[in-house]
């Protein structure tokens, strides 16, 4: 069976399967992004709040692993976003996401250099900005999501996004295998972005902690800190959400719930503290049974899709 699966995203991103692998803060470095790229999806380096030579050397390592289109997502929050988004431009990165802001003020660079620029969103007002600002196509991402979420979920928000812009809408949120893939597409979306499926792919660099936390984790295992502060992340239920959400009930200032999660996604990532880290994961934790090479999920998940969106075209 031919997988292929030809979409506005994949003609505008010349890649062979609409799947975008989410630009997790720590987790999406450039082994995972490449492997992605290679499979035939496309795969991100996610900048976070990496000092920008970091992420220059990131892009670089990343040609290395691969001459697939690949992109590095900017997260708006860091205080480095504008170093970041030169970077891109001097490094050559074909493809740029941003998520956890407006990126109005990088757009003119970017397009100015050809870079294919994709804001991540999580409402149809923010989706109509990134249109008219010159965005080639945007993410709706729902609230099943892991890190900073939105308030709204994929199947609700997907479809008022496809409605309200004509550039290609891509779903993320609670998409886990082919069965949400072909979801998305009943949706209207032209690809998924997936990033807690990656999170367990053998060429995540994750702490064998976290893996192995996330592969036990069930439905319900994840939990949204932060709604007081208007950040707020979901990950899975330890120590630190149990800690962190006793504190908000009882109106705890942002200084004091701070102090709970500086620093954190880097211990249970990297150090693999799953007990008083942050181990951000979306709602299809419990979906996720397994270690495997990216290009294994992907063959699994086309595979899956296409027999539900009707076979082999
Ligand atoms: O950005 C994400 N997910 C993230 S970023 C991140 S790093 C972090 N860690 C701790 C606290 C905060 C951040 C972990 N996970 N997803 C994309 C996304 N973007 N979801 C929601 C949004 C978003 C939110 C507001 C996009 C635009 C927006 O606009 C607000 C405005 O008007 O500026």
């Amino acid at each position: 069976m031919d997988l292929g699966m030809r979409t506005r995203l994949t003609e505008l991103l010349g890649i062979q399967y609409p799947i975008i692998q989410g630009g997790m803060a720590w987790v999406a470095e450039y082994h995972l992004a490449a492997a992605v790229s290679n499979a035939g999806g496309i795969g991100l380096i996610g900048a976070a709040s990496a000092p920008p030579e970091v992420v220059r050397e990131q892009v670089r390592k990343c040609k290395e692993l691969t001459d697939k289109p690949f992109g590095v997502n900017v997260m708006l929050l860091n205080p480095n976003a504008e170093e970041v988004a030169k970077i891109v431009v001097e490094e050559g990165v074909p493809v740029v996401t941003t998520g956890a802001g407006n990126p109005g003020k990088f757009m003119a660079l970017w397009k100015e250099a050809g870079v294919k620029v994709i804001p991540v969103v999580a409402s149809v007002a923010m989706a109509k900005m990134m249109e008219r600002a010159g965005a080639d196509a945007v993410v709706a991402e729902g609230m099943e999501s892991g890190g900073h979420i939105g308030s709204i979920t994929t199947m609700a928000l997907v479809p008022q996004v496809v409605d309200a812009v004509s550039i290609p809408v891509v779903a993320a949120g609670g998409i886990g295998d082919g069965r949400g893939l072909a979801a998305a597409m009943m949706l209207g979306a032209e690809g998924v972005q997936m990033g807690t499926r990656f999170v367990a792919a053998k060429e995540s660099i994750v702490h064998p902690n976290y893996k192995e936390r996330l592969i036990k984790a069930s439905d319900i295992d994840s939990e949204v800190t932060g709604m007081s502060t208007g950040h707020p992340v979901r990950s899975l239920r330890n120590k630190m959400t149990k800690e962190y959400l006793r504190l908000e009930k009882e109106g705890a200032d942002f200084m004091e719930l701070e102090k709970l999660t500086l620093g954190s996604l880097r211990n249970a990532v990297i150090d693999g503290d799953v007990v008083n880290g942050t181990v951000m994961a979306g709602q299809i934790a419990g979906m996720v049974k397994q270690e495997q090479s990216c290009s294994e999920m992907i063959q699994e998940i086309m595979e899956q899709a296409k027999r539900l969106l009707g076979g082999a075209k």
